[in-house]
């Protein structure tokens, strides 16, 4: 079995959308294999998101994804399940993200999109490691 690092946002969390989000991965065969709601802290939310520390959006970036609790979140399903989620999250902005998908139906801005999905299978490696040291 195969497993990657799900987010769901604060805007996921705070529109009472965490649920929603769960269901459709569980839906689709995929299995929830730890899940915790966490305020992140800036040092963390830094470490996660360190690939884009030079880019012009990453100080937004940090203060919206710290700003109330999160759900963090492992799952687990058949080689590169990384790719599954990416799959169901839709593309990165909202606006362009495919009917169906997470984001085409329940998002409408980029700096609201609702889910973190790993992705790689390096990145899911990373980001358990980050959030769930204990499974790595
Ligand atoms: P995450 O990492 O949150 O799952 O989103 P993606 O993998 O789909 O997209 P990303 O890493 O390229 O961007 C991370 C995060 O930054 C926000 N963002 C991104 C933004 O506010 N402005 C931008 O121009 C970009 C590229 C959205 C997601």
């Amino acid at each position: 079995m195969n497993r990657t690092l799900v987010i769901v946002k604060p805007d996921g969390v705070e529109r009472g959308l965490a649920g929603e989000i769960l269901a459709r991965l569980e839906r689709k065969g995929l299995s929830l294999v730890a899940a915790e709601l966490r305020r992140l802290d800036r040092a963390t939310a830094e470490r996660h998101y360190a690939e884009h520390a030079e880019r012009p959006f990453f100080e937004g970036l940090v203060t919206f994804i710290t700003r109330s609790p999160v759900l963090v979140c492992v799952f687990e399903g058949p080689a590169d399940t990384w790719r599954i989620v990416r799959a169901l999250m839709g593309t990165t902005n909202p606006a362009d993200a495919a009917p169906g998908t997470i984001r085409g139906d329940l998002a409408t801005v980029m700096s609201e999109n609702l889910i973190h999905g790993s992705d790689s299978a390096e990145s899911a490696a990373r980001e358990i490691e980050i959030f769930f040291p204990h499974l790595a």
